[in-house]
């Protein structure tokens, strides 16, 4: 898969996460960046929040810049060890440690969102094996981040994070398409009653129809490409993202176990 890693610099961390860096000196000085792998750079726009796995493991790594750290899982470090991501090729360097529970309510600058700040929260699926473990979250256009929203706006207490985190953060209109109006997630949400994140297999079916439909007929409706085809302006926002160091491309194998028996 052909990602795009959008590098959401950390702004401030929650107090969990402060406590564990508190003096180490290999922070000092640098930035931190939560990295998120996308296949739809296109809609970076409507970010609100990041996701996280609360039990997922995640560690701080040097990168290919001396001023520039990436807090990600450890898999894809290894990986960006061998697309001229990190120090020297293949060398991973860990300075910190982290839970995933321990970023949450951690705020991040995302890169092109109207939102000023977004804050980290958790998500029941994310996957250990795919990206970077830190999903960027676009609930206009991905199902899945607008069912997880929901349900965080619905059960703050249960999810362990204060309402106004997600409260006021609306999903923004990006693509407009013929079928899904210009908030292509709600509307399909609503149309299947989907209700929670845990609904996986109406929510895989929705991924598909929007992923589909945002792709072969969607419009942008904000940003420099405004008006233009969804499928003339993907690249051209990915490389835009990419030049302004906002971004870096990262590829990793579909299935390993198919590339590898050819
Ligand atoms: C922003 C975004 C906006 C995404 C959208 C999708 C959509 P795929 O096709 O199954 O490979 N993602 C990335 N890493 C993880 C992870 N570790 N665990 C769970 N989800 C992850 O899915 C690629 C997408 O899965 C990525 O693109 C990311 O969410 C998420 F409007 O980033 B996406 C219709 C989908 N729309």
């Amino acid at each position: 898969q052909d990602y795009t890693c959008i590098k959401l610099k950390v702004l401030e961390f929650s107090p969990e996460a402060q406590a564990v860096l508190a003096g180490n000196k290999d922070i000092e000085g640098k930035q931190i960046f939560m990295v998120a792998a996308t296949l739809r750079p296109e809609t970076m726009y409507g970010q609100t929040n990041c996701f996280v796995g609360v039990d997922l493991k995640y560690g701080v790594f040097k990168t290919n810049k001396a001023d520039e750290l990436f807090l990600i899982t450890e898999r894809a470090a290894r990986n960006m060890a061998y697309q001229n991501l990190s120090p020297s090729t293949g060398e991973v360097v860990k300075v910190a440690d982290f839970v995933g529970r321990q970023l949450i309510g951690t705020q991040v600058k995302a890169p092109l969102s109207s939102y000023p700040s977004v804050y980290v929260l958790p998500m029941d699926g994310v996957l250990a094996t795919k990206g970077t473990g830190v999903v960027t979250s676009v609930p206009s256009d991905s199902p899945d981040d607008y069912a997880t929203v929901m349900d965080l706006k619905k059960k703050p207490d249960y999810y362990k994070i204060k309402a106004e985190w997600i409260a006021s953060y609306e999903p923004i209109p990006i693509i407009n398409t013929p079928t899904y109006g210009n908030l292509a997630a709600p509307t399909i949400c609503a149309q299947m009653k989907i209700n929670s994140q845990k609904d996986k297999t109406q929510l895989a079916l929705a991924k598909e129809a929007v992923y589909k439909d945002g792709f072969y007929n969607g419009v942008m409706v904000i940003g420099d490409y405004s008006g233009k085809p969804v499928q003339e302006a993907k690249p051209l926002i990915r490389q835009t993202l990419i030049d302004t160091n906002q971004a870096v491309p990262y590829n990793e194998p579909e299935n390993l176990v198919m590339s590898r028996s050819g």
